[in-house]
């Protein structure tokens, strides 16, 4: 049985995305999210170098503060194999009405003692509106990842307004932002041209995943994919510059409240 229902599918079509939650059954999801741990921490570590280091996690005390594994199938085989199994394949046929989904891109994010709060932006060039998805596989309870629908001025295809917000690296609300919260096990669907932006006051832990339309889907081969990124560079930064880059973040800015966590 699909787990789309008449709802997710209006909502998908109306909005441009939609929350399907219980994707992930709940003795599956407490192994991957153990696993996606043990992950975390060995990227900490730095046992693995196809990291993300975003500019607003800095790293002090208690290892590197990752915000994302670019490989997480090669490093997590129990996700590898959950991947193909999971059902995302129908669920993205019964949305989207696509021939078949090839995967583009999977990275896991994570943080903990920083909030995250991202520039609006868009994943795909609008010209990619009906054949390209982000889905973002939630792990853990997260809330706070901001988007505009479809209609929305800033998300419209037709209109120049987003692709403008972007290029002004806005971090402040938008009218007519949802803000979405998602339980653990549950996955959002997007369609990528939508302005969004990540935001979260909390330890979070997600899969993002991004989908392009294609003859077939070929689900085995999913866990196949891999991302192309050089390792981050962990000798860029001096501990000073990091420091100072730590003080910063405590003091609020224009459209930005100050990274830490409430
Ligand atoms: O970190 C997030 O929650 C969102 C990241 C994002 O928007 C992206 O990778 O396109």
């Amino acid at each position: 049985m699909s787990a789309v229902t008449h709802s997710h599918k209006t909502d998908f079509d109306a909005l441009g995305f939609t929350l399907v939650e219980d994707v992930i059954p709940r003795d599956q999801l407490v192994a991957l999210r153990e696993d996606l741990k043990r992950l975390w921490k060995r990227a900490k570590n730095k046992d693995i170098a196809s990291v993300r280091v975003y500019e607003d996690f800095p790293y002090f005390l208690g290892g590197v503060n990752v915000a994302g594994v670019e490989d997480p199938f090669v490093h997590t085989p129990m996700l590898a194999a959950w991947m193909p199994s999971s059902g995302l394949d129908q669920i993205l046929a019964d949305l989207t009405g696509w021939r078949g989904a090839e995967l583009e891109l999977a990275r896991v994010h994570m943080n903990d003692r920083f909030k995250y709060q991202g520039f609006w932006h868009r994943d795909a060039k609008v010209e990619k509106a009906n054949s390209s998805v982000v889905a973002v596989i939630y792990f853990e309870d997260e809330e706070g990842f901001r988007i505009t629908p479809s209609r929305n001025k800033y998300s419209a295809a037709d209109l120049e307004l987003g692709d403008d917000m972007q290029k002004r690296h806005f971090q402040g609300p938008l009218q007519g932002e949802h803000i979405v919260t998602a339980p653990a096990g549950s996955v959002f669907f997007m369609k990528s041209y939508l302005l969004h932006r990540g935001y979260n006051n909390k330890p979070r832990l997600h899969l993002h995943t991004r989908f392009i339309e294609a003859p077939v889907t070929n689900a085995a081969g999913w866990a196949q994919y891999r991302n192309p990124v050089s390792p981050y560079d962990f000798g860029a930064s001096k501990p000073a510059a990091r420091l100072r880059r730590l003080a910063s973040y405590c003091i609020p800015r224009k459209d930005r409240s100050s990274l830490f966590q409430a």
